[in-house]
């Protein structure tokens, strides 16, 4: 049997620009000759991606919220992510059960302990080799934000519920420093490459 693939996630509030240096990355892993599975969540899969359409624009109970994450993961874990680190492709997945750490327990009070279970119940032992953590300023990111688009339900959150999340992945970062990398992108995006692909070198 030939290698396992390397599993990468992308976290970070919204707006801290893990879409633009994900491109860079990925382009990257092409020229070095890596097949390269470039995905993202909630989605991924056909299945996924009208759940996505359902958590991104309708209300709803943060149980059913966090239910529904784990469903479109179950999915995307069984279908697009196991598939492909068996070949031995990298899978770079923009978002992760790091997300719902952040964004249900940590910014909306969801009991970690369901996270847990669901965790458990729908990953089994699967984790992120690496997750690359873009770090921002709140008021920096929804600037950007406001710019380029209409703002979905989450992104019209406010500026305390993203200090929130940003905290929670800054704390869940300092449990797991092996795991994960902490870039700042409140710099020039030329600048958060460098250090991104210099990091990405490490894990080949
Ligand atoms: N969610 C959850 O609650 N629980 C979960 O378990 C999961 C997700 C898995 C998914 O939305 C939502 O679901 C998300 C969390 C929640 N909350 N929201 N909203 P999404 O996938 O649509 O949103 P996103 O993941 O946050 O992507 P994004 O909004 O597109 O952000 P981004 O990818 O980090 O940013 P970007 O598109 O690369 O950049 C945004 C703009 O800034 C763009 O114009 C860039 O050109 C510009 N930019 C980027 N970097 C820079 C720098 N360095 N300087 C200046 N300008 C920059």
């Amino acid at each position: 049997m030939g290698q396992r693939g390397v599993f990468i996630t992308f976290e970070g509030i919204d707006g801290a620009g893990k879409t633009t240096q994900i491109d860079a990355l990925e382009q990257w892993l092409k020229q070095e000759g890596v097949e390269v599975v470039r995905t993202r969540e909630p989605g991924g899969t056909p299945l996924g991606e009208a759940i996505r359409a359902m958590l991104l624009h309708e209300g709803m109970h943060v149980t059913t919220e966090t239910l529904l994450f784990f469903a479109a993961r179950a999915e995307h874990i069984s279908r697009v992510i196991e598939p492909a680190l068996a070949r031995g492709a990298w899978v770079l997945s923009d978002r992760f059960t790091d997300a719902t750490y952040a964004y249900q327990v940590g910014a909306k009070g969801y009991p970690a302990r369901h996270v847990e279970a669901l965790e458990s119940l729908v990953q089994g032992d699967l984790q992120p080799d690496h997750t690359v953590l873009f770090d921002v300023e709140p008021e920096i990111a929804a600037e950007r934000l406001a710019r380029v688009r209409e703002l979905d339900r989450f992104e019209t959150e406010d500026v305390e519920f993203f200090r929130n999340v940003r905290q929670a992945y800054l704390t869940r970062a300092a449990q797991m420093p092996s795991r994960f990398f902490i870039l700042n992108t409140n710099r020039d995006k030329e600048l958060v490459c460098e250090e991104l692909l210099s990091e990405a070198r490490k894990w080949r």
